[in-house]
Order: structure tokens, then C-alpha cells, then sequence
């Protein structure tokens, strides 16, 4: 059985009113509606913005007063401070991005806001600081140098992320990559595989490894592109840079980000697979939803039905990596799929990674390799019977779905 996930959700996602470009609001519950609906479903944590809590020209007596209601609030339904983050997108003044804007006064602006935020997460006891630059970028007017762009993007993360080590705070500091919207044309070229390269360049060495990460938002951020999560997943766990938690939700592929409830407009085999990867990994991070209701949800009911729907999506997916596990069908298909390399390609492999022997090695293997005719001869019909039975537990069907394989050397 996988030791399941703890969960996580963000402030913003029980306050949000379903508006969308066309139309305000249709619901107005207050945090404390949400906050309710968390520990009945299973949450722990809960993530804020700066402006989720107080504007931006806020006096710090006015902002130590909203934190501790705000830790109150928390304490009394159970919940902890997971992430915060500052909004670095919504006051006009970010309008030509911020700690990327060809501005000096708005970079200015946004040092001044993203260092405040290190200040009272910390009062907050948050554990790790999301950047997601949602204005970082152009829209379409290209009046940056995109590599400059960047890089300032990125030395702007790194004085916070200064500002906090000598201040004494023990956060990770997670970039949280979305290729477009707000702005038309974002400043990550992908997703969270080009963040990941980006923070590889801008923060090498000791003082930094290990401490910036990326934070995907999964299916959402890469399905707006029409890209596959679990591909770039299995990425950023083999080189380390998945942050402690990911985002989720639900997305209708190449759309505007729409964070729907998890399973929503998407593809539930996709899910299962972002589940097993992490749980083959042996990730034990926090999901934290990253979604609201639709529009069409107005009431306070309607919100806590979402709730435990998010954690119990996650839960339906675990019992499935679980019966992905253990399934005798699953079990041969699998043996199929990871056969032992042979002695000569073993031998190839130890030469390049020890750097010596590689020509010797390979003239071996070329030796008693036979033909491409006779490689071609190897079976792979295994591929497709794994996507029918993941189809298949994905479906709930693996009962019935067992005759299907009556026949196949996987019965
Ligand atoms: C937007 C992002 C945002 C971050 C936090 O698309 O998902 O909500 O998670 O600023
Ligand atoms: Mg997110």
C-alpha cells in the first residue's frame, strides 16, 4: 500500500468566486466557509499570497493584525501555513512584468514586496516560497532581450532568496513555471523542465543545491500547452528538482489555465500515472490543490462538496497505483517491459560511466551483435497491452477486463 499524500490547498482556491473575463463574481464566501470544509476533508495545510491576506500598501500594523486572525482562523479548523507566496501580478504596477520588467522602479517595486513576503512568511511558520511569475514576460510586443529577461528574472529570485539565508529563514524557494497568462507570452520558454534548466544555470554551487526547486501545477500548466505531465515528471525526480509538493487540479487540454477540480477535463490514466510515478519514486511531498469549484458552484455546500472531492480523487488514485502494483497481469507486462541488459551492453554502460574503455566495450558488443533484422524480431506488442490494462484499472474494469488477455503470454 502507498503511504499516502498529505494534502495542501491555497487560499485563494476557497475564496475564489468563479469570475472569469466576462463576468464577476457568483459566489462570495468568506476563507472561513473553506476552511471549515478542509479538515472534514482530509486537508492539513493552506497556502497564501501577500494579497490574498493584505493590499500592498498595507502598514505593517495593519498587516501583523491580519496574521494573527488569519493564524487563529487556521488553528481553530486544524489547519498549518504550507506555502506562501507573493503577488507579483495583480497591482497595476506590475503591468511590464516584475523582477523581470525592463523597468528599474518596478524591479525595485518587486524586490521590495517578494523580500517583505520572506519577512511574514515566516512569522506564518511557512515551509517553502513559490515564485510564479505570471507577468514576467511579454505580450507580444517583445521589448526585452528574452535571455536578459530571464536572467533578471532569476537574479531577482536570488537576492530573496539572499534576503532570507542571512535573515536566518529555512525556506526551499520553488519556481512554479506556466508558459503564458496573464501574460500572452511568459518568460519560461516550456515548463517545468526549462525552470529546471534555468535554476541549474543561474544558482550553481553548494550554497544553493538543493534549496531552489521547481513546483509544477499538474495537469494544468502543461496540458494548457498540449504537453504530458508524466513526461516531464519523470524528469524532475530523476535530476532532484521536484520541489516538495506539486500543485493540482483539473485542465482541458490547450486551454487558458483552468484549474477545474482535480479529474475535470482530463485524462484519468494521466493522473494515475502522476500518482504511481510519485509513489514508485517514493516522493513523499504534500499535494496541494490548486483549483476551484466551476463557476456554476455557488453555495458554501458547493465549495465543501469540492473539497472532498480534490482528496478523495487523490485517495481514488492511490487505491489504483496500489492495484496497478499488485496486479498478476500488470506484474507479467512489467517483467516484459524491464528485462536485464545483457553482459556486453552492461559492459558499455559501466565503460561510459566510469569514463575509460568505451571503443574496447562497444567493439565487444559490435562483435556479437547480430543483425538489425534480428533486433527488429523482438516482441513489443507488450507496449499496447499495458495501456489497455492501465485503461482498464484506470476504469475500475480489472475483473472483468482480465478476459481481454485470455490468450497473451500476460494472462
Ligand atoms: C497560477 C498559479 C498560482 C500560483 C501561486 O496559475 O498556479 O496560483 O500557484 O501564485
Ligand atoms: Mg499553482
Amino acid at each position: 500500500m502507498p503511504k499516502p499524500h498529505a494534502f495542501s490547498i491555497g487560499g485563494w482556491c476557497l475564496v475564489s468566486g468563479g469570475s472569469d473575463p466576462f463576468g464577476g463574481p457568483t459566489r462570495k464566501l468568506g476563507l472561513e466557509v473553506g476552511l471549515e470544509g478542509c479538515k472534514a476533508a482530509g486537508i492539513d495545510y493552506v497556502s497564501f499570497h501577500d494579497r490574498d491576506l493584505w493590499d500592498d500598501d498595507a502598514a505593517q500594523g495593519a498587516i501583523d493584525k491580519t496574521i494573527a486572525e488569519t493564524m487563529k482562523l487556521a488553528t481553530k479548523h486544524g489547519l498549518k501555513v504550507y506555502n506562501f507566496t507573493t503577488n507579483l501580478f495583480s497591482n497595476s504596477c506590475f503591468r511590464s512584468g516584475a523582477l523581470s520588467s525592463p523597468f528599474p522602479k518596478v524591479r525595485e517595486a518587486a524586490i521590495v514586496k517578494a523580500c517583505r513576503s520572506m519577512d511574514l512568511a515566516a512569522q506564518m511558520g511557512a515551509k517553502n516560497m513559490i515564485f510564479w511569475g505570471g507577468r514576467e514576460g511579454s505580450d507580444g510586443a517583445y521589448e526585452q532581450d528574452t535571455g536578459l529577461g530571464l536572467r533578471r528574472y532569476m537574479e531577482g529570485v536570488k537576492v530573496c532568496i539572499d534576503y532570507a539565508l542571512e535573515k536566518g529563514y529555512d525556506y526551499k524557494v520553488t519556481i512554479e513555471p506556466k508558459v503564458y497568462e496573464p501574460r500572452l507570452l511568459g518568460l519560461f520558454a516550456g515548463t517545468g523542465s526549462s525552470a529546471a534548466s534555468a535554476i541549474r544555470h543561474h544558482f550553481p554551487g553548494p550554497k544553493y543545491a538543493g534549496r531552489v526547486l521547481v513546483n509544477p501545477e499538474y495537469p494544468q500548466h502543461v496540458a494548457m500547452l498540449g504537453l504530458d505531465p508524466v513526461m516531464e515528471l519523470g524528469q524532475l525526480l530523476e535530476e532532484g528538482m521536484l520541489a516538495p509538493f506539486v500543485h493540482f487540479g483539473g485542465q482541458i487540454t490547450a486551454r487558458m489555465d483552468c484549474d477545474l477540480p482535480p479529474g475535470i477535463g482530463g485524462s484519468l490514466v494521466t493522473d494515475l500515472m502522476i500518482c504511481h510515478l510519485l509513489h514508485s519514486r517514493g516522493w513523499q511531498g504534500i499535494v496541494e490543490f490548486d483549483c476551484h469549484p466551476i463557476r456554476t458552484t455557488t453555495s458554501g455546500a458547493g465549495l465543501k462538496l469540492f473539497l472532498k472531492h480534490c482528496t478523495a480523487y487523490w485517495r481514488m488514485l492511490e487505491k489504483k497505483v496500489e492495484v496497478y502494483q499488485n496486479d498478476p497481469i500488470v506484474r507479467k507486462i512489467r517483467a516484459a517491459l524491464d528485462q536485464k541488459a545483457g553482459s556486453e551492453l552492461e559492459a558499455v554502460m559501466r565503460a561510459s560511466q566510469q569514463g575509460a574503455g568505451v571503443v574496447g566495450a562497444v567493439g565487444t558488443l559490435t562483435r556479437s551483435f547480430k543483425s538489425f533484422e534480428a533486433a527488429s524480431e523482438i516482441g513489443t506488442d507488450v507496449i499496447e497491452a499495458h495501456a489497455y490494462r492501465l485503461i482498464q484499472i484506470a476504469a475500475g474494469m480489472q475483473e472483468e477486463g482480465a478476459l481481454l488477455f485470455a490468450g497473451t503470454p500476460w494472462a
